[in-house]
């Protein structure tokens, strides 16, 4: 027999406030939403941030909506355009507000309206280290996740840095409502299981894995 790498996949015990909405997202959805994302990158094309130390952030990232989140050498904040080509974000996709409103009916979260959407586009290698979202004016405002692509092992831990960090495998389709005391834990990616996707994309001929985070940034 084998032993499954996460033995409690399918009903992973997770933290009240992190809440895992497995394949929430048919095959047809996940498509489009590809295709969404396709056309977003089209005129906000990905692009490498610098941390505020000057070195280059591990994967490529994009944004749409009314903001973006933004990192160089003077820190995290979130602008109104595209860093490089000076243009306003585009706009959410409709599909991706539906999705959010959806699961908002489903955890009781009533008013939410994102006005930023961080879109992270993952290589072979991509992973994100261990952090916690704070940029954002209102915590009390939740974060929604949806994966697509390959699968990706993600952690979520405490509210310091040290604390123990739990395993979760996240795969394509599925949504995760970050809210409540769940919204400010420590967080990251530590990798992508390549090969994995449940289908092709002309997206994903580079790119193995998209996260796209719905935000309530101001
Ligand atoms: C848990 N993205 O963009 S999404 C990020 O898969 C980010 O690309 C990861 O962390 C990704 O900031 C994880 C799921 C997620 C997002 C925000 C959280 C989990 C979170 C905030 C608090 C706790
Ligand atoms: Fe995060």
């Amino acid at each position: 027999m084998t032993l499954p790498l996460f033995a409690d996949d399918l009903a992973p015990n997770l933290p009240r406030g992190v809440s895992l909405f497995r394949a929430a997202l048919s095959p047809a959805e996940q498509l489009a939403l590809l295709d969404n994302v396709a056309e977003v990158i089209a005129r906000a094309p990905l692009y490498r941030p610098r941390m505020r130390n000057g070195t280059p952030m591990i994967n490529q990232l994009s944004n749409c909506g009314p903001w973006g989140w933004m990192s160089d050498e003077k820190g995290y904040r979130y602008i109104d355009r595209h860093p490089v080509t000076g243009q306003p974000w585009p706009a959410i996709p409709p599909r991706l507000a539906q999705i959010s409103d959806r699961l908002m009916g489903e955890v009781g979260i009533e008013g939410y309206r994102p006005d930023a959407c961080l879109v992270n586009a993952y290589a072979e290698a991509g992973k994100l280290n261990l952090h916690q979202d704070y940029d954002e004016a209102d915590f009390g405002w939740p974060i929604v996740s949806v994966s697509l692509g390959a699968d990706a092992v993600f952690v979520v831990g405490g509210y310091e840095r040290k604390d123990p960090v739990q395993a979760v495998l996240l795969h394509s389709g599925d949504v995760v409502v970050l809210h409540h005391d769940g919204r400010t834990r420590f967080h990251g990616v530590k990798k992508v299981l390549p090969g994995t996707s449940p289908f092709g994309h002309p997206l994903l001929r580079d790119l193995a894995r998209i996260n796209l985070t719905l935000r309530r940034a101001k």
